[in-house]
């Protein structure tokens, strides 16, 4: 398969660095990355050890491919659908953080959008070089859920880079049970500068449970079947699996960049005021963030 890797952060890179064992892959991203894959190749190290030569470019203008993979900041989805809709795709797949980045895709895209969930880490070490933190898994399917023929061929497809796959019929409720996780893990861990296992302890605990609890009582109120237990459940699951790991919101902070609370905790306060669910400890939490975001001079 051609595939575009939009994104080359560290988990785009990953994902991409592990496509291109076994298809002809496509980096979009920024330099010294880019130059230093194009020279030397990217090294993948860590949990995964590959040494593989993908094309990479900061150029993601008239591109043609099978698939898309979109791996950018929320924040960005729109400006790279422009970009991708200047070239030729027959599929895209967002393996974003975040909910509404299909949607923004297929506001520009002439092709089936698809959606994704991935539990693999990531963390960018130095240019043309990236650690894989932690093994996990990728979900991917209609972003309505459901089945398609086209789906099975990208599962298909990453399954044979031996990246492991599930073809999900539901989709939007696995959207929304890791929007819950990103609700209690991300904007806690960058607010109390921890790493994911901490907010396992008291007093963070409490917190992080509540934004996601909150988080699928929205889920309920648009219609997807995501219970209290089931939320909480899937945060410990993974602040436990990702103990270790510093969320992507506390590396924005800790590197002075712009975080994707927008599209986490904001998203489940908008959505609630429209579905008349109360979210006081998302708001709270987005209002901490977007401050500290105000008060800093953001890369
Ligand atoms: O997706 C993540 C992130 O850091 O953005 C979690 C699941 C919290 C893992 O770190």
């Amino acid at each position: 398969m051609d595939i575009v890797v939009f994104g080359a952060g560290s988990l785009g890179s990953l994902v991409g660095g592990l496509l291109a064992r076994e298809h002809d892959v496509t980096l979009v991203g920024r330099n010294p990355h880019v130059d230093r894959i194009e020279r030397n190749g990217l090294r993948i190290d860590g949990e995964l050890d590959a040494h593989v030569f993908p094309t990479a470019t900061t150029d993601g203008t008239g591109l043609d491919a099978d698939l898309a993979v979109v791996t950018v900041k929320a924040f960005d989805t729109d400006a790279a659908a422009r970009t991708l809709a200047t070239g030729s795709l027959d599929a895209a797949l967002s393996l974003q953080n975040g909910m509404g980045n299909e949607a923004t895709l297929a506001t520009h895209l002439d092709c089936p959008v698809f959606a994704g969930t991935i539990t693999y880490g990531a963390m960018f070490v130095e240019p043309g070089r990236v650690e894989c933190t932690g093994i996990g898994e990728l979900a991917l399917g209609p972003r309505d859920g459901g089945s398609s023929p086209l789906a099975d061929r990208i599962g298909t497809a990453f399954g044979a880079a031996a990246i492991e796959t599930t073809v999900a019929m539901d989709m939007p409720r696995r959207l929304w049970r890791k929007l819950a996780v990103n609700t209690a893990i991300n904007p806690v861990t960058a607010l109390a500068r921890v790493e994911n296992g901490a907010i396992l302890d008291p007093p963070t605990a409490d917190l992080a449970a509540a934004a996601a609890r909150e988080t699928a009582q929205v889920a309920r109120a648009d219609g997807v079947e995501l219970t209290d237990t089931e939320a909480t459940g899937a945060v410990e699951s993974v602040a436990t699996a990702t103990a270790a790991n510093r969320s992507s919101m506390l590396q924005d902070v800790e590197s002075d960049a712009r975080t994707e609370v927008d599209a986490i905790s904001g998203y489940v306060v908008d959505r609630g005021e429209e579905l008349g669910v109360d979210t006081p400890t998302n708001r709270t939490l987005a209002t901490t963030i977007r401050t500290w975001e105000r008060g800093q001079d953001l890369r």
